[in-house]
């Protein structure tokens, strides 16, 4: 059993944590599955358990802010639950379905769209015209194929950056067909006509899998549902940073994960927009990335730059808190 720190444990009896995490679960059935929470500043002491008992396994999750609502799935059933920190009571929303069956139905990611309302996720099915990008009702578990992809690719972790209108994926298939080019970290644009698979990285030496992504805070959390660490990929500097240790006590074959980015331009992921980002803003304001006051997370809208549209959506979300 993991033993928990008196930090941790405190923090999880106190009530609401600070968001502005990540929030992961595999899909491992025995010992009793948990989800939980990381603090990526890592000043919030061990893990903390969210949720316990079979409705936490997942191998795709995302998180909506604007209804404070966590969305995960164990590869068919779909579920929410409002965030409050320790103690998620879970609703089962239905299956993912294509037309009310969930023949060919294997979820490997799972990401959240707020500008369409929609879920969207990367369905790992063996039955080839129904492998590929999805769409999915967050009401009612209704998907639809929105691209079928070939075999050799496997988009095991999606996530979107709303500040910056863009999606990212982890993809596990070594396939360079459709415009892939293999396993690794991506920009991606798989909802417009002409898609657009754009790969930022391979994944660290020796490593094949990456089991699902959550972005925040200029960075990528590369979350894997076994032992491994949590890869940590800088969006600014286009470097990996030190991993995060992995949460598990017993490893998976996939996982999910989600950033509880509550705030927009929490800068310090203290969980709210306030004084302290501003301060954190005008001090690498001007500062592309080889410069030395350079800050990923300060770059909100990722165009390589610190200027007036990122200092602008600050200030648009200045005094958010949760
Ligand atoms: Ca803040
Ligand atoms: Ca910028």
């Amino acid at each position: 059993m993991r033993r928990f720190t008196c930090t941790a444990l405190l923090a999880a009896l106190s009530g609401p944590v600070a968001h502005a995490q990540v929030i992961a679960a595999n899909d491992q059935s025995s010992p009793t599955p948990t989800m939980w929470l990381t603090d990526v500043r890592g000043t919030n002491g061990a893990p903390i358990p969210l949720l316990t008992g079979p409705e936490a396994r997942a191998v795709g999750m995302t998180y909506d802010r604007a209804s404070n609502r966590l969305f995960w799935s164990d590869g068919v059933a779909l579920r929410r639950a409002p965030f409050a920190g320790a103690g998620l009571v879970p609703v089962l929303i239905g299956n993912v379905n294509f037309g009310g069956s969930t023949a060919g139905v294997s979820l490997s990611s799972l990401g959240y769209n707020p500008g369409s309302g929609q879920l969207y996720g990367f369905n790992a099915s063996s039955t080839p015209s129904l492998r590929g990008f999805v769409s999915i009702d967050p009401a009612t578990g209704n998907a639809t194929l929105l691209r079928q992809m070939p075999a050799d690719c496997d988009f095991a972790g999606l996530a979107f950056d709303p500040e910056a209108n863009r999606w990212y994926g982890v993809n596990n298939g070594t396939g360079t067909a459709s415009g892939l080019s293999g396993r690794g970290l991506y920009q991606l644009d798989f909802i417009s006509p002409t898609a657009t698979y754009t790969k930022l990285a391979n994944y660290p030496s020796g490593q094949i899998r990456v089991d699902d992504l959550s972005v925040g805070g200029g960075r990528a959390y590369m979350v894997n549902g076994s032992s491994r660490p949590t890869f940590v990929f800088n969006l600014g500097t286009g470097a990996y940073e030190a991993n995060l240790p992995s949460p598990f006590i017993s490893a998976g074959t996939g996982g999910g994960s989600a950033f509880l980015n509550s705030c927009p331009a929490d800068l310090d992921l203290n969980g709210a927009t306030a004084a302290n980002d501003l301060t954190v803003m005008l001090g690498a304001y001007g500062a592309s990335p080889a410069m030395a006051n350079w800050n990923s997370a300060a770059d909100i809208d990722r165009n390589g730059f610190i200027g007036a549209n990122d200092l602008n959506i600050l200030l648009l979300n200045y005094g958010c808190a949760r």
